[in-house]
């Protein structure tokens, strides 16, 4: 332990390079002869190509080629697939639709890639990709799933007849249903959670290199786990083999998920750089941002609770229809499935659960994970019900839940979910009471007072972190293991590089990793770097996602620091002639236990290089790797209280109190938590508040710029009051659990029951524009 240890607030290592612009980003990168790409985007959202022509953008100034589709299948480069297969309730595998890197056949969304063309400067290349002519036959457009399934609607792709991708279920249907025809008191509600683009601060960027003499390449780009693009570049799209490829995800500028996947551009500037002979760097600008990194959410869902007489929850049916939007991406077959419909019991005991999926085809971006992926979609499902439901039996909505929170644990759900430990209602009462949940009358009264509607909300969520464990996954349909990797180097002088697979774009880990090593070896975080991102460094990495990095990144750290420190103990204990057990590592120090020797821990690392006096028969070095595979998810929980006030006349919500509180289990650093905690309470809140994703029926996307799309900014949230309960997760050696994602997850219910209990009314959708509430308000009659 050290005053930098686990548990201390230390400030973030990498804010000394983020804030005085020294950052590296993939748009930073330059290499000797680059060259840039432009993309050739369909203007279309369905349609045949009927031709290509780029006599003109050939002969301009500075182009260096101009590639299309064709010539990408005959080089061999494969499809993009989507890497979890689902089976259909009739055990059918999945109906995916080819996805080329450039298609050259039918395009079938707004801004999907065509041709790239390599000039060398920007500009060049932008005029050119402008100068190339496509001609289209335009084929109709669907851009709701629910349309989509519909008899005689347009279809996309010959391999998924109706649009659908797979129609699949989980739970018991029938014991449901049997629930359904015994219950006292039944709730049903339809909910559609609104389709949102990511949008990180710095834009998607990928710089390609072929060195001819080693046929290798090297890729920069802004990827959240590059072991896994390079394995799926290599392995799937046969750009190079894994020993030829090197992948370097320098510093990221965010990606909530929106860098999971590997896109057509990096795929194409990895072909395009060996073609032309010259590095080829490609940099997004937003609106091709908005056209083309995956979205995230767009579900419809039927929900039906029922109730014994005791308002005690007996069955919860579900039926949800995911638009996936015009191909499968890189993991999208899994977020309406197992990150969604396995977190359908909430914080609750429900012993009966059926819920269908149905996954559709539409002529829209392709829609992935983001922000919580699933989990955001099942909690807003659950606490939507939970609330109403408890309105409807004329129930306080927290004693409606404390009657039916899992008390016991472990707690096996109907959907797979064993849920390990938690202590649901600590969370609920430390809400209610920094909310002040018994003053809300008289607040009430006092908007009234003023004009005003008040509401509060509430929202008691749980989320599955760290997916895990590979076994469980791959028998799942997961096409890889979901381990991490860790190595621990102490160089001669006793400073340390730790290699991790995980990688951080915003969360702190060169920060919160060297605070474990700190605890652990009692060294200064100074003296600790965390080497991340470049697959020439780091063997395999499973990469940045699902709230895993603490929990499963970190363990992998403290298993190689196990080894690490049991070595250091042999050779103390050997330069000491002490027993090795009585072997102590404290302050930077080995020593012996009871007595006054001591040596400090360069004096061993030192001795371990310099292997002149080292135990019989122990190799020099003090180096040490693991694997780690989690045996369960990690489930952070929480519950948060919105209150919001409206004004009747214009419908503007305003939030005036926020509270979360939220069980993280053992907490690194609580300032780096805090900061994840009011990231992602911004995100839900700019969910349920703000951000609507909109097509026109020609599959044009109306809002794609900041212009239409409207992202929440400081002065639309209040400052949040954050609690802490923690119970331990005894899943992991560090106790952690996962708190990337929860405030995302938690927080669009809360806003949604609180604007609607303003309202008085029960149902409506996301986001609370005031457009909308005002329209609540004169439907309802509220407003003469
Ligand atoms: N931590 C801690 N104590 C805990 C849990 C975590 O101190 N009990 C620390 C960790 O050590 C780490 C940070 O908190 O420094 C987040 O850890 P974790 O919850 O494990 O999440 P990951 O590091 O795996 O990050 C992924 C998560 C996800 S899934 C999304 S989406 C998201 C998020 O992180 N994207 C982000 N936060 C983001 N923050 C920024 N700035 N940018 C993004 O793109």
């Amino acid at each position: 332990m050290t005053a930098e240890g686990i548990g201390a607030r230390v400030l973030r290592k990498e804010d000394k390079r983020f804030l005085t612009g020294n950052g590296r980003y993939t748009d930073d990168m330059t290499m000797p002869r680059m060259g840039y790409a432009a993309f050739v985007r369909s203007t279309h959202a369905h349609a045949r190509i009927t031709s290509i022509n780029t006599d003109e953008a050939m002969k301009m100034p500075g182009v260096d080629a101009v590639l299309n589709g064709h010539q990408l299948v005959a080089d061999g480069i494969g499809n993009i697939i989507c890497g979890w297969m689902i089976h259909s309730k009739d055990g059918s595998p999945m109906n995916m639709g080819a996805y080329r890197a450039l298609e050259s056949e039918i395009v079938r969304y707004v801004g999907q890639a065509i041709a790239v063309v390599v000039a060398d400067t920007p500009q060049q290349a932008r005029d050119a990709a402008d100068a190339v002519v496509v001609e289209y036959e335009e084929l109709p457009v669907v851009v709701d799933s629910l349309d989509a399934l519909k008899e005689g609607a347009p279809q996309l792709h010959p391999e998924a007849a109706g649009n659908l991708i797979y129609d699949w279920e989980i739970g018991e249907e029938a014991a449901t249903n049997e629930a359904f025809a015994n219950a006292a008191h039944i709730t049903k509600m339809d909910i559609d959670n609104n389709r949102l683009v990511p949008n990180p601060m710095e834009p998607r960027a990928a710089l390609a290199h072929f060195d001819p003499s080693e046929e290798h390449y090297t890729l920069y780009t802004t990827s959240q786990n590059p072991h896994v693009a390079r394995l799926v570049l290599s392995a799937f799209y046969n750009v190079a083999p894994e020993n030829k490829l090197r992948v370097i995800a320098p510093d990221v500028g965010g990606g909530f998920g929106s860098k999971i996947f590997i896109y057509p551009e990096e795929i194409a500037c990895l072909w395009a750089t060996k073609r032309v002979g010259r590095p080829v760097k490609w940099t997004s600008d937003r609106t091709e941002a908005f056209l083309t990194d995956a979205h995230g959410r767009d579900h419809h869902t039927t929900a039906e609770l029922a109730l014994d007489a005791n308002n005690k929850i007996t069955g919860f049916r579900v039926k949800t229809v995911a638009n996936l939007g015009a191909y499968m991406s890189l993991f999208s077959s899994s977020v309406p499935t197992y990150l969604y419909a396995t977190l359908l019991s909430g914080q609750y005991n429900i012993p009966n659960i059926y819920a269908n999926v149905k996954a559709v085809y539409t002529n829209t971006t392709p829609v992935d994970a983001y922000r919580g992926a699933g989990r955001p979609e099942a909690t807003y499902v659950v606490e939507r019900m939970m609330e109403t439901a408890a309105k409807e039996v004329g129930m306080a909505p927290a004693e409606f839940r404390r009657v039916n929170f899992v008390r016991e644990f472990p707690h096996q759900t109907p959907v797979i979910m064993a849920y390990d430990a938690g202590d649901y209602e600590a969370s609920l009462d430390a809400a209610m009471k920094a909310i002040d949940y018994g003053g809300f009358g008289q607040r009430r009264a006092q908007s009234e007072a003023a004009g005003k509607l008040r509401g509060m909300g509430m929202s008691c969520y749980i989320e599955a972190c760290g997916i895990a464990p590979s076994q469980a996954v791959g028998s799942l349909g997961a096409g890889v293991g979901l381990w991490e990797s860790a190595e621990v180097r102490v160089n001669a002088v006793g400073t340390i590089e730790v290699l991790t697979g995980s990688h951080s774009h915003g969360q702190g880990h060169e920060t919160t990793f060297a605070q474990l090593v700190s605890d652990r070896l009692g060294l200064p975080t100074e003296s600790i770097s965390i080497v991340h991102g470049d697959t020439d460094k780091v063997q395999m990495g499973m990469g940045t996602y699902g709230s895993r990095s603490g929990a499963v990144g970190m363990s992998a750290i403290a298993k190689a620091l196990d080894k690490v420190e049991a070595k250091a103990k042999k050779i103390a204990a050997h330069l000491m002639e002490a027993s090795e057990g009585d072997i102590e590592i404290e302050d930077g120090e080995l020593k012996v236990a009871g007595t006054d020797k001591k040596l400090t821990f360069t004096e061993v690392a030192l001795a371990a290089y310099t292997a002149h006096n080292l135990p019989e028969g122990m190799e020099p070095g003090l180096k040490e790797g693991a694997f780690y595979d989690p045996t369960n998810f990690t489930f952070p929980a929480g519950c948060y209280i919105c209150e919001v006030e409206v004004d009747p006349d214009t419908g503007v919500v305003s939030i005036e109190n926020f509270v979360a509180a939220d069980d993280f289990g053992t907490i690194i650093n609580p300032m780096i938590v805090e900061g994840q905690v009011h990231g992602g309470l911004v995100q839900g809140i700019g969910q349920a508040m703000l951000e609507n994703t909109q097509y026109d029926d020609h599959g044009q996307l109306l809002t794609a710029s900041y212009m239409d799309y409207t992202m929440p900014r400081a002065d639309d949230v209040p400052s949040f009051k954050l609690e802490t309960t923690v119970t331990e997760c005894p899943g992991n050696p560090l106790g952690m659990k996962g708190c990337g994602e929860a405030g995302a997850i938690g927080s669009p219910p809360a806003v949604i029951n609180a604007v609607t209990d303003a309202l008085g009314i029960r149902d409506m959708n996301m986001p609370a524009s005031p457009n909308r509430v005002w329209q609540l308000i004169q439907d309802n009659g509220m407003k003469q």
